[in-house]
C-alpha cells in the first residue's frame, strides 16, 4: 500500500527533499501549498506518496544525493514541475469547485468542525462533488445530504479498516505509542478478545522495565488471565522470550511510552524490536488528540514500522478529523478502537461504521445547533 505523508519546510524544495529522503526518490507529490498557521511560519506544506512502504537504505541514499538543487538533472526539474503543477491544479480545482457549489457550505463547515485540515476538506469536497454529479439525486434539496454521504464514502474508500492480528505462529503483536495512549489497556483487551475469546494460546512480554509499576500492572493482568508473563530488557532477552513462547499463537509485547524528548531511547527500541521475527506493530494513538499532533506522532513513530493504527479514547471526543487524517496520511490500515476504560468491553474491531456514525452525528449537531449559523457565516 502507498505511504502518504505530510512534510513542512521553509521552501518547497526542502519539503520535497525531506519527502524523498523518507519515501524514496520516486515519491509522488500529491499536494503542495502554504503551511497553515503554526505549522511552519512562512513555509510550505507538501503531501507525498511513496511506493510500497518506507524505502530501504539504498533508496534513501539515492534521495539524499539527489536532493540539492544544484545536482538535479533537467529531467528531474521537469518531473518535479509537472508534479507541482498537478498539485496546484488540484488545490485550485477544489477552491473553484467550492465557490460554484452552494451545497458544499454546510458539509465544509462540518468537516472543519471535525478538525480536518483545510487541504483535506478541499480534496474531500471535490471528490464528493464528483461522486454526486456522476449520480445526481432527484431534487436540488437532495444535493447536500448526497454530498455528505459521498464524502463519507470517499473516506471509506481511502481508508482500510482491518481488524485482526494477522497470520503466523507466533504472531508477535507489539503495542507501541506515546505514554498514556492506552497501549497496556489495549494489550490486555486484545489478549482477552483475540486470545482467550478465540481460543488462541497467548503469552505476554513486557519491555516496559523502565517504569516499574507498568510491568507489575501487566503481570497482575497476566496472572488473572492465566497467561505466561515475562519481562525483557534487551533484544537478546526479547528474542529468547519470543522463542520460548514459539508454540503459542499470539505473543503480545508491551513497550514503554517514550516521551518526545526521549528520541534516542525510542530509536534504540525501534531497532531492537525491528529484528523480532513474526512482529507486527500496532501504533496506539489517542483519537482525542488534535489532528496536527496525531500527524506529527506518525512521523515520530515511523521508526517502529507500524503495520496498523489503533485509536483509543474514542469515547472522549466527538471529532473524527484527527484519527481519520492520521489514517489517510499514513496509508496504514486501522485495526482497533478503544472506546473506554473498561477491560475488555471497551474494545471495538475497526470498521467504517464508526466513521459514518461520527460524520452523521456531527451533521445532525450542525443542523440542530447554533453552530450551523456560525459555520455558514464563516464559510460564506
Ligand atoms: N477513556 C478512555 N480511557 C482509556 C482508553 N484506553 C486507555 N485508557 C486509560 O488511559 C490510561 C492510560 O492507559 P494505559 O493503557 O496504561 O496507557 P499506556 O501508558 O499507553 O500503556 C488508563 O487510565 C486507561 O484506563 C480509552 O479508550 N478510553
Ligand atoms: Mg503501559
Amino acid at each position: 500500500m502507498n505511504l502518504r505523508k505530510v512534510y513542512f519546510a521553509r521552501t518547497l524544495e526542502a519539503a520535497l527533499a525531506a519527502a524523498r529522503r523518507e519515501l524514496g526518490p520516486e515519491a509522488l507529490l500529491v499536494e503542495a501549498g502554504s503551511a497553515g498557521e503554526g505549522e511552519a511560519p512562512g513555509g510550505y506544506r507538501v503531501v507525498c506518496e511513496g511506493g510500497e512502504g518506507p524505502p530501504g537504505p539504498a533508496a534513501a541514499g539515492t534521495g539524499r544525493s539527489g536532493e540539492a538543487a544544484g545536482t538535479l538533472s533537467w529531467d528531474g526539474v521537469a518531473t518535479r514541475l509537472a508534479r507541482l503543477e498537478r498539485a496546484l491544479q488540484m488545490v485550485a480545482g477544489a477552491v473553484a469547485g467550492l465557490d460554484s457549489y452552494p451545497h458544499a457550505a454546510a458539509v465544509q463547515a462540518e468537516l472543519a468542525a471535525h478538525d480536518f485540515p483545510a487541504e483535506w476538506v478541499g480534496i474531500l469536497l471535490q471528490a464528493g462533488r464528483r461522486r454526486v454529479e456522476t449520480n445526481p439525486p432527484g431534487g436540488e434539496s437532495g444535493r447536500e445530504p448526497a454530498l455528505r454521504a459521498a464524502v463519507a464514502e470517499e473516506l471509506i474508500d481511502r481508508i482500510a479498516f482491518r481488524p485482526g492480528l494477522g497470520p503466523g505462529r507466533p504472531a508477535v503483536v507489539v503495542l507501541a505509542g506515546p505514554a498514556g495512549s492506552g497501549k497496556t489497556s489495549l494489550l490486555v483487551k486484545l489478549a482477552m478478545r483475540e486470545g482467550l475469546g478465540c481460543r488462541r494460546s497467548a503469552a505476554i512480554i513486557s519491555t516496559d522495565c523502565h517504569r516499574v509499576a507498568a510491568a507489575e500492572q501487566l503481570r497482575t493482568y497476566a496472572a488473572i488471565l492465566g497467561l505466561p508473563f515475562c519481562q525483557a530488557e534487551t533484544q537478546a532477552a526479547l528474542r529468547q522470550a519470543v522463542a520460548e513462547h514459539s508454540s503459542r499463537e499470539l505473543v503480545f509485547v508491551d513497550t514503554p511510552g517514550f516521551g518526545r524528548n526521549e528520541r534516542d531511547w525510542a530509536l534504540e527500541w525501534a531497532g531492537l524490536l525491528g529484528g523480532i521475527p513474526g512482529r507486527r506493530t500496532i501504533l496506539v494513538l489517542p483519537a482525542s488528540w488534535r489532528t496536527r499532533d496525531l500527524v506529527t506522532a506518525l512521523s515520530w513513530w515511523a521508526a517502529f514500522e507500524p503495520s496498523s493504527l489503533a485509536f483509543t479514547r474514542l469515547d472522549e471526543t466527538d471529532t473524527a478529523g484527527g484519527w481519520v487524517t492520521a489514517a489517510l496520511e499514513s496509508g496504514l490500515p486501522v485495526s482497533y478502537f478503544g472506546t473506554g476504560q473498561n477491560i475488555p468491553e471497551d474494545l471495538e474491531p475497526a470498521s467504517s461504521e464508526r466513521l459514518r456514525a461520527a460524520l452523521g452525528a456531527q451533521a445532525a449537531r450542525q443542523a440542530a445547533g447554533q453552530a450551523a449559523g456560525q459555520a455558514a457565516g464563516g464559510a460564506a
